[in-house]
């Protein structure tokens, strides 16, 4: 039952057993479950729990140091599951995406990357703790039409804001696309700081995204 692949883990992810999340991720996907069903019914309620156990003062950083890093070598797990099916794709457009300046969380970043090159995008991911300049070149290097804005924490959020003036100060506002999310990042916030789209998750990142790639040809 692929209920129990995904229960097992979710539980272990939550219990802070990386090798554990990494053999039931392999197990799944023996068993044919989707890597797009890990990902969204195994790996991302675990970590929400995880960080309702930190808001609680139930777990402390430690856990989720652990945590997350089972979450990523469960996603290290699934690439090439994922680049298989993206391989059967057109390509949807050019992505450039990254964590802000003073934000060293990747999770949520990676998965929507991973998620929009799974979708047909060709996917520059420049990481975290990205300076705002870097957002820039690349976007003028690699002539993307949209970037992805990661933010985590509410002091990183006006981060967002700096590199989309950033963008309209090199001249390169007029054909980019400007997609923000992360935790504390609501869709007032997005209009607020005059971004394009926002996205609460992976899928409707890949909504939006394509969305606003259709937009932007
Ligand atoms: Co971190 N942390 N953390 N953390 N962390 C949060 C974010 C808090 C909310 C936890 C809390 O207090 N309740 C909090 C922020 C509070 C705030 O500012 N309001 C917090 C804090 C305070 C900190 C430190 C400051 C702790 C400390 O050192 N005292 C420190 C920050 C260091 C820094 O960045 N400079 C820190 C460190 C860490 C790690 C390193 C232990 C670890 C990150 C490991 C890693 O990424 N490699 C970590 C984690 C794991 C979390 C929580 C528990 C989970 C984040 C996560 O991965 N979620 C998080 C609690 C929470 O978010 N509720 C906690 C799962 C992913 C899938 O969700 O929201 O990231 P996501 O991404 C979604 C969504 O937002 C959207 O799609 C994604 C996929 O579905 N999305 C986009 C994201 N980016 C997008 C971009 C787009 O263009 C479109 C959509």
């Amino acid at each position: 039952m692929s209920s129990d692949f995904l229960t097992r883990i979710t539980e272990s992810l939550v219990d802070g057993d990386p090798a554990a999340t990494v053999a039931h991720t392999r197990a799944a996907l023996a068993a044919g479950v989707e890597p797009m069903a890990i990902i969204d019914q195994g790996l991302v309620p675990g970590m929400r729990m995880v960080g309702e156990k930190f808001s609680s003062g139930e777990y402390f950083l430690p856990n989720l140091i652990v945590s997350a890093s089972g979450m990523k070598q469960a996603m290290q797990a699934l690439e090439p599951e994922l680049r298989k099916r993206q391989q059967k794709l057109a390509s949807a457009g050019t992505v450039v995406i990254g964590t802000v300046k003073g934000d060293i969380h990747e999770i949520g970043k990676t998965l929507v990357a991973t998620m929009l090159a799974a979708h047909g995008f060709d996917v520059h991911d420049l990481g975290v703790d990205v300076p705002t300049e870097r957002f820039v070149a690349a976007v003028r290097d690699t002539g993307a039409t949209l970037v992805g804005l990661s933010a985590l924490l509410t002091t990183t959020m006006s981060v967002q804001k700096k590199v989309i003036d950033a963008l309209e100060e090199a001249g390169l506002r007029g054909r980019v696309q400007v997609m923000v999310g992360g935790a504390p990042v609501s869709r007032a916030w997005a209009d607020e700081i005059g971004a394009d789209g926002y996205a609460e998750d992976a899928v409707g990142a890949v909504e939006t995204a394509i969305r606003l790639a259709g937009a932007a040809r």
